[in-house]
């Protein structure tokens, strides 16, 4: 092992990395390249060509203003602004075309595609008040996906659909602070135009104003991606799979799949199961087709199809150096583009799939939803082709292991009440008796300026250690699943309380809820659980934090915001804030949010004080909540278990 400095703590990443030396990575360019303090901090403005203006605050305490006069506030919330419209922007952009693919789908003109959920479509109707009765599916579907896509670019100044989903109380909030998410597209552009030069210049307004395009994403662009994958592909089930490089196989051919949409990926899965494409890969001496993710398209077909996930976000570069990956297939999202100059050192072929992500290098084939089924098919044959191309040493790291996910905010209702009363209730009651101190979504990222999956791990065992349940996306999901935390029998690490739950309903600890834009299943969970009483009257009233530890993107930004916008509040680690420069933004999205949402945002570089922080903040609502008091424990007898069993 190398004496330089730890990189990360999954034994698969650092087998690699050891194997990569020499070779430049996302982990070594980290150390290459240091960040430039001005960017890292929100005080560089590059809003117009008077600048760039670097501001600061001088040492006695003089305050430097842009060319135009901005002062350093305006400049760190305009960025600020900017990145969290760029975030909401990526995942809207991806509800959109599943909007479009769904309807598609249900006008029949796109083949393969079919409604899988019926349920959850005639009770997503219902929500959205189409009428269903005496209606075929079809025609269900064709409103829904109509009034979907509409969402998007809705002109007028009505609330987007999804919105009354929300607690009462929390929709009272929005109204009073003028920010009711109306069109996705029109949060987004207004919130783009503000950030032009010369424009909002008052950061209290620019921060307010942001969090329209933050709910816009979560209750409407991310919640509308989540919504009709689920009714499209399947609302996820608990189902097992495995997780790290050691799912790559030496023998078959190779298909890993990275990026964030289901789309294409969906047919992918068909295709790699397609008895004639297996038997092709079998006349090229391989002994069969084996798909893998990483990062979000990984965890969307883990939830809905069991596909084995090699890794999160910083293991792309790494599955492909163990020489054994014969096609990569990309979407969107967190595909970076240090992957290519791994492939071309490999037999491994880059395919772009979408006319938003291209990269220099790479295969271009482009999905549309019409020839989707060909396309995948195309893929998984140009893989199999070139299984007789591998070169040079194969190395793959045996380390995986066993997990449990498709944990949908409807399989988690059934399971807590069973089938005829699918319900919270459960839920609640743990939490008001204190068997259940409260819930952590942990989520996000990884950075290769922390240490890969350190604080993210050390979060998850410290939270269930004290009885505080754990739900998780994202590449966070994929580092619980890497490190066994998502199996059953990991209820032995959780503390009694959470224990005997997770016992009687035969749950694992750590709850695996999808990808990035499945974070609004977190937000339909705590309207869920203020919807069934009895802790309080608003997701500000719960005992509940979202953290995502080891984040890099501009979307994580979003959805802290639209998180702490719907009363939760959020800590994020790792690198600092990207307000930091100035203290006026950083007093407006902590004690500024908390005073006008409820809930706050802050930055705390080490896990340990995060994970202080968020036991005080848990410990604070519950005395709130007038349930502190320990409460007299009454152990599990069979018919209270029976009562919580399915
Ligand atoms: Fe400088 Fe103002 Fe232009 Fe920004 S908008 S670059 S602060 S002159
Ligand atoms: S993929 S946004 S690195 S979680 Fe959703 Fe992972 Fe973060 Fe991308």
């Amino acid at each position: 092992m190398t004496e330089e400095r730890k990189k990360s703590i999954d034994p698969a990443a650092l087998e690699m990395l050891e194997r990569a030396a020499g070779f430049s990575t996302m982990f070594s360019r980290a150390d290459e390249m240091k960040p430039c303090n001005f960017g890292a901090e929100g005080s560089c403005c590059r809003a117009c060509a008077m600048g760039p203006c670097r501001l600061a605050t001088t040492k006695d305490g003089k305050e430097k203003r842009g060319v135009c006069g901005a002062t350093l506030a305006t400049v760190a919330a305009r960025n600020f602004a900017r990145q969290v419209a760029i975030g909401s922007a990526a995942h809207s952009d991806h509800g959109r075309n599943v909007a479009k693919t769904f309807l598609a789908a249900a006008k029949g003109e796109a083949a393969g595609y079919e409604i899988k959920d019926v349920g959850k479509l005639n009770w997503l109707a219902g929500f959205m008040e189409i009428p269903t009765e005496g209606r075929t599916v079809q025609e269900i579907a064709i409103d829904v996906g109509e009034k979907a896509l509409a969402g998007f670019g809705k002109q007028d100044d009505t609330p987007h659909v999804f919105v009354k989903a929300a607690p009462k109380k929390r929709q009272e909030i929005w109204e009073k602070y003028n920010v009711f998410p109306r069109g996705v597209d029109r949060e987004i552009i207004e919130l783009l135009h503000s950030s032009h030069a010369g424009n909002d210049q008052d950061a209290e307004h620019i921060t307010t104003h942001l969090v329209r395009a933050c709910l816009a994403d979560g209750w409407g662009g991310s919640m509308t991606a989540t919504h009709l994958q689920d009714i499209l592909f399947g609302t996820p089930k608990p189902l097992t799979a495995e997780a790290n490089l050691g799912v790559l196989k030496e023998d078959e051919v190779n298909v890993v799949i990275h990026g964030h949409e289901p789309l294409l990926s969906e047919k992918i899965v068909d295709a790699a199961s397609d008895p004639e494409l297996i038997k092709y890969a079998e006349s090229k001496g391989a002994k069969g087709i084996n798909l893998s993710g990483v990062c979000c398209t990984a965890n969307e077909v883990l939830m809905r199809r069991g596909v084995n996930s090699a890794g999160n976000v910083l293991q792309a570069e790494l599955a492909i150096m163990t020489g054994v990956v014969d096609a990569m297939v990309v979407d969107v999202q967190c595909v970076f583009q240090g992957i290519e100059s791994v492939t071309s050192k490999y037999h491994t072929k880059l395919v772009t799939t979408n006319e938003r992500m291209r990269i220099t290098g790479a295969t271009h084939m482009q999905f549309e939803e019409h020839n989707a089924e060909e396309n995948a098919r195309a893929i998984i044959k140009m893989a199999i082709d070139n299984y007789k191309n591998r070169k040079g040493e194969i190395h793959i790291p045996q380390y995986k292991s066993p997990l449990v996910a498709g944990f949908s905010n409807e399989y988690i209702r059934y399971m807590l009440g069973g089938k005829l009363r699918a319900s919270f209730r459960p839920l609640n009651d743990a939490i008001i008796s204190g068997r259940i101190q409260g819930a952590a979504a942990i989520v996000g990222c990884n950075n290769p300026r922390t240490v890969h999956d350190e604080s993210i791990m050390y979060l998850v065992k410290e939270f269930i250690k004290n009885n505080v349940l754990v739900v998780t996306t994202g590449c966070a999901a994929i580092a619980a699943g890497k490190h066994g935390y998502m199996q059953p029998e990991m209820m032995e690490q959780a503390g009694e309380g959470l224990r005997e739950i997770c016992e009687a309903v035969g749950i694992p600890p750590v709850l695996h809820l999808g990808s990035c834009v499945d974070n609004s299943r977190v937000l339909t969970i705590l309207t869920e659980v203020v919807n069934e009483g009895g802790l309080g009257e608003d997701i500000s009233d719960l005992p509940a934090i979202g953290i995502a530890p080891e984040w890099y993107s501009e979307k994580a930004l979003t959805i802290a915001i639209y998180a702490v916008a719907s009363g939760a509040s959020v800590i994020f680690g790792g690198v600092g804030s990207p307000v930091k420069s100035s203290k006026e933004v950083t007093r407006l999205i902590t004690e500024g949010y908390e005073e006008k949402f409820g809930a706050r945002f802050d930055f705390i570089p080490d896990k340990e004080g995060i994970f202080a922080a968020a036991m005080d903040h848990i410990h604070k609502k519950r005395k709130a909540l007038g349930i502190d008091k320990q409460q007299e424990r009454v152990l599990f007898d069979m018919e209270m278990r029976r009562e919580l069993s399915v």
